[in-house]
């Protein structure tokens, strides 16, 4: 048996430590670790709730405005206070342009060069390459001529010893698979995936002021002012600017985007095989298209053992089945227990560091469970639930990724292959088409309901006298996000975010079960336990956010872990 640790796993927002034992060439034992410790909830506690969202904002430096749209739900839940359409369709244009920049830049930046040899494209002809990309799509940055440069300026890199970026891969690793030719296609998108990611982001900062952190939500609605001839606010003008970055973006993901992971599935074909973990997915219905949050352009709820038939939906803001569902144990993590997995609104934070203890206490990251489960949260488990639904946009582009892929593969993908590492990237794809579309048709109707003369983005709040409690979800880009907040006499009493990144990264439950990263690793291939990258894909195709997952503070100020920054 050899123990393998990592940490810190690279190329995530966060510290997390990865654990394995590995017998017989395959991980036989999994520990997930967040080790890093910060707070939020607590500095939350006795302040207005409508300052809640610009702080829980901070949570995170990578899903910038979700903490924001979930914090101001979680308080117009507790005072069921309804939203404007505007504000809807503003709030529903950013998440989707959020969601679509991280999808581009977890798949090309963030993971691709687990699956990619940067250096093995030097080896490759860059006519070829660009005679190969030409049968599969017909984007014009595809050309010999672009593939010249990037193959030029590659081995400009290499020439001169700067690799940059590209510095610290596991080049030449025998679990590369990809010709030298595909490659440098591959090396090609990752450039071209820098430019187009800047226009997801430049909506972001257009309707929200500032990327990253947005600075136009407010409990109520939305502070943007729509008019239809001042410069200084939302013009058409500016929404005409808009319109044309979100053309921009849907040419890459359906030319470049859907069609590479397509590709990367068929050559590491055997991946639909490994990293299926947990089953039990979970996601919520996004994108409201009214006042209260009882319709929504994209659909959510829970599924059982990957079986679709047994798609249980949930329908709103006020969902009784999710708000009753969800709970957190601290038994095996970083914090005073005893008292069995708590509901968010009764969940405790207090403290109680014991070093990495395989069997007892060994991460900073609670255990989030539905109705005792654990539950694997993010795109695969929102496309499968939209899959579930006969969501048709998810149905289409689901099965042009299963054909492509299948056709470049020889062979005939099933729709069970998505339960795997592979199918976690190709889930994210076909999700990021589906929200470009909600991008688009959310454009749409804030044009019509402004040409309708309806220009009102928000409805002041008034707190009540006594104790008020209210949740808050959202499907962010890593899966489900959702805030608790308990308010008495308008000032929060408490607040609990129980986040994507801490479902996928929890250690194991109340019941001593693992979680989703933990079983998702269970009998991986590792090929050399010295350059564990078959760990790395599978960790990666969650695409971890640990200072999502741990956002906890202590507040009487006791050093219980000292960080030394690098
Ligand atoms: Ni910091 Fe985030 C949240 C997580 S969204 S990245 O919420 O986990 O994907
Ligand atoms: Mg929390």
């Amino acid at each position: 048996m050899t123990r393998i640790t990592i940490d810190p796993i690279t190329r995530i927002e966060g510290h997390l430590r990865i654990d394995v034992e590995v017998n017989n060439g395959k991980v036989s034992k999994a520990w997930s670790s967040g080790q890093m410790w910060r707070g939020v909830e607590q500095i939350l506690l006795g302040r207005d709730p409508r300052d809640a969202w610009a702080i829980t904002q901070r949570i995170c430096g990578v899903c910038t405005t979700v903490h924001a749209i979930t914090s101001v739900r979680a308080v117009e839940n507790a005072l069921q206070l309804p939203v404007p359409l505007n504000a809807q369709y503003i709030r529903n244009m950013i998440s989707a342009a959020h969601a679509i920049h991280d999808h581009i830049v977890h798949f090309y930046h963030l993971s691709a060069l687990d699956w990619v040899d940067v250096v093995s494209a030097l080896k490759a002809d860059p006519d070829k390459t660009a005679a190969l990309a030409e049968t599969l799509s017909s984007w014009p940055g595809n050309s010999k001529h672009a593939m010249r440069a990037v193959k030029e300026r590659l081995a400009g890199f290499v020439g001169t010893g700067q690799l940059g970026v590209f510095a610290n891969g596991y080049w030449g690793h025998p679990a590369m698979k990809l010709t030298p030719e595909v490659n440098l296609l591959a090396v090609a998108h990752y450039l071209q995936a820098l430019e187009v990611q800047r226009y997801a982001n430049k909506i972001v900062g257009i309707l929200g002021s500032k990327s990253p952190h947005v600075q136009n939500m407010a409990v109520g609605g939305v502070s943007n002012p729509i008019s239809t001839d001042s410069q200084s606010v939302l013009s058409i003008e500016r929404l005409m600017m808009i319109k044309q970055m979100i053309d921009q973006l849907g040419d890459f993901i359906r030319n470049v985007y859907l069609v590479d992971v397509s590709a990367i599935g068929a050559f590491y074909a055997d991946w639909l095989g490994h990293g299926a973990g947990i089953t039990d997915y979970l996601s919520v219905p996004d994108f409201p298209t009214d006042e209260k949050g009882t319709m929504f352009d994209l659909p959510g709820g829970q599924i059982t053992k990957g079986d679709l038939a047994g798609y249980k939906p949930i329908k709103s803001f006020n969902d009784a089945y999710f708000r009753d569902g969800v709970a957190e144990s601290v038994k095996h993590s970083w914090y005073q227990g005893g008292k069995g997995a708590l509901h968010p609104y009764k969940g405790e934070t207090v403290p109680q560091y014991t070093d990495f203890k395989d069997n007892e206490k060994y991460s900073w990251v609670k255990s989030p469970t539905f109705y005792g489960k654990p539950q694997q949260v993010g795109p695969l488990a929102n496309v499968l639930a939209m899959a579930a639904a006969g969501h048709q946009p998810t149905l289409t582009y689901l099965n042009l990724v299963l054909d492509t892929a299948g056709s470049l593969a020889g062979t005939k993908i099933p729709l069970a292959g998505v339960h795997s590492t592979i199918g976690r990237h190709a889930a994210r794809a076909v999700r990021c088409a589906v929200l470009h579309e909600v991008l688009q048709k959310n454009w749409m109707a804030l044009i019509d309901n402004i040409g309708k003369g309806d220009v009102k983005t928000f409805n002041k709040p008034t707190f009540p006298k006594g104790e008020i409690q209210g949740v808050g979800f959202h499907e962010a880009p890593r899966g489900v996000l959702s805030h608790w907040c308990v308010i008495n006499d308008g000032k929060i009493t408490n607040y609990q975010a129980v986040v994507p990144t801490t479902w996928n990264a929890a250690p194991r439950n109340e019941d001593d079960a693992i979680g989703p990263y933990e079983a998702a690793l269970m009998d991986n291939p590792v090929a050399d336990p010295e350059l564990p990258l078959e760990v790395l894909r599978t960790v990666h195709s969650f695409d971890p956010c640990l200072a999502c997952a741990v956002h906890v503070t202590d507040l009487e100020h006791d050093s219980v872990v000292q960080v030394k920054a690098l």
